[in-house]
């Protein structure tokens, strides 16, 4: 088996997982039961106790956490231990609202530290890597677990952080980077940019790379590896876990394996809030198993994905496999009566060989009526005829995906501003009643 960090922990039989996940649960039900304000409060209203955790199944008389429960308690009344045993602050990107915080223990940095490894060894790091890591060194997540992750596995981190793209560039080509970290869709600008600056992608030495933070479909992925000629694997993980590491895809590419030595993961129908069966879509909600700083119980994520029904993968790892995550529930948007996730627009924008890497969607009211522009920059600046060529395959495309028809606005080059680390994809500007 190659590709692997800790083979022991990676392909330990289902048997023992379970056996160690409800040792965990029972341990965490207990430490916030005994020291977290939050739970204490929720546990009495449920009246559930410790004791009431026999069996894994059990995990569904416990209180759910939501993020405005982070919201409004975090880090204080969430915390289990002082803050004089925490060593480290990160926050959520605040993409939907007020950022939460979250404190870490030494033990959590090692545990994050492992879980990065663990997917970074997946994706095919070795130490005799050159890692660039270009995602901003701050309060998100992102940066720090990946440096902390390649470090473990004893690859050589260039810390090169936030933009600057160009000088991205310049780095991958001075130290010889072989493996990039980071947001999909800025790696697809950073081809762009290579471009620019007269740099064939593919001349340069980067072979792999691991990206997340936001959702990315099969088309955008295809576009990097053939822009790079690299391989290409995807990494979930939020803030409230510990950031990225919750999950990657091996190289079958059809499935994320989560750790669930660390993370306990249940699919819920977000309506009912009962659970899903398997391979049926629904919201991830995630338990800390190893957590000291800020332990979660059934953390609603918000997330869409289902669970695979597979015992051993063909990679020899034995951890769950998840669905690609989908979206965010709160991505969906309705318009005129349809539900449309952005993904399902992305999907087809990312067939067509002309488009750039940036694309959103604008929502707006227009006598009454909900109507929805596609704006896509091309890579080179097209013909006119080239140009209403591709507005009619996008319009037709996109239509037979979402039931009306949209508007088509192709752009030229570089028109569409970025938006930062996370890619914003819906421009809501309709009437709001
Ligand atoms: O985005 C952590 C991260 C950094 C993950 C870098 C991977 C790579 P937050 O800012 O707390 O943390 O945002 C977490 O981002 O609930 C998902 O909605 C979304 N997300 C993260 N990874 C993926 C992914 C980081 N691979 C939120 N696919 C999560 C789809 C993702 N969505």
């Amino acid at each position: 088996m190659d590709r692997v960090f800790n083979k022991k922990r990676e392909t330990l039989p289902r048997a023992k997982i379970n056996e160690l996940q409800l040792k965990q649960l029972k341990q965490t039900v207990h430490t916030v039961y005994d020291h977290v304000p939050f739970y204490q409060k929720r546990f009495k209203e449920l009246k559930v106790t410790p004791d009431d955790i026999k069996t894994l199944d059990d995990i569904t008389k416990l209180p759910f956490t939501t993020k405005d429960d982070l919201r409004t308690h975090s880090p204080h009344g969430m915390m289990a231990t002082s803050l004089e045993n925490c060593i480290e602050l990160h926050a959520s990107s605040g993409t939907t609202g007020v950022p939460v915080t979250v404190c870490y223990t030494p033990k959590d940095i090692e545990v994050w530290a492992e879980v990065m490894a663990r997917c970074l060894s997946m994706a095919g790091l070795t130490k005799k890597d050159i890692f660039q890591n270009p995602i901003p060194y701050g309060t998100f997540t992102g940066a720090f677990g990946f440096h902390y992750g390649a470090q473990k596995v004893g690859a050589l981190v260039i810390p090169s952080g936030k933009g600057q793209s160009e000088r991205q560039i310049k780095l991958m080509q001075y130290y010889g980077t072989t493996f990039v970290s980071g947001v999909a869709s800025y790696m697809l600008r950073l081809g762009q940019v290579a471009q620019e600056l007269d740099i064939n992608p593919k001349k340069l030495k980067v072979r792999n790379g691991l990206f997340g933070a936001e959702m990315f479909t099969k088309g955008l992925k295809q576009r990097i590896m053939d822009t790079w000629d690299m391989d290409v694997h995807d990494i979930y993980g939020l803030t409230e876990m510990c950031g990225p590491g919750v999950s990657t895809d091996c190289d079958q590419h059809n499935g994320h394996h989560l750790w669930e030595d660390h993370f306990l993961i249940e699919i819920i129908d977000p309506k009912t809030l009962e659970p899903v069966g398997i391979e049926e879509e629904g919201e991830v909600v995630l338990t800390t198993l190893t957590k000291e700083g800020m332990p979660l119980l059934r953390y609603r994520t918000r997330d869409l994905a289902k669970l695979f029904d597979e015992k051993v993968c063909a990679c020899g790892r034995t951890h769950v496999k998840h669905s690609t995550i989908k979206g965010r529930s709160d991505d969906m948007i309705i318009i005129r009566g349809t539900n449309i996730y952005p993904g399902q627009i992305e999907s087809v924008v990312m067939k067509h060989d002309q488009v750039g890497g940036n694309w959103h969607m604008v929502l707006t009211t227009e006598n009454d009526v909900d109507m929805m522009t596609v704006e896509v920059e091309t890579k080179e600046q097209l013909s006119q005829l080239d140009t209403m060529a591709l507005e009619e395959a996008l319009t037709k495309e996109i239509q037979s995906v979402i039931v009306f028809t949209p508007r088509i606005a192709v752009l030229p080059p570089s028109t569409i501003p970025e938006t930062g680390l996370k890619a914003k994809r819906v421009i809501d500007k309709r009437k709001k009643e």
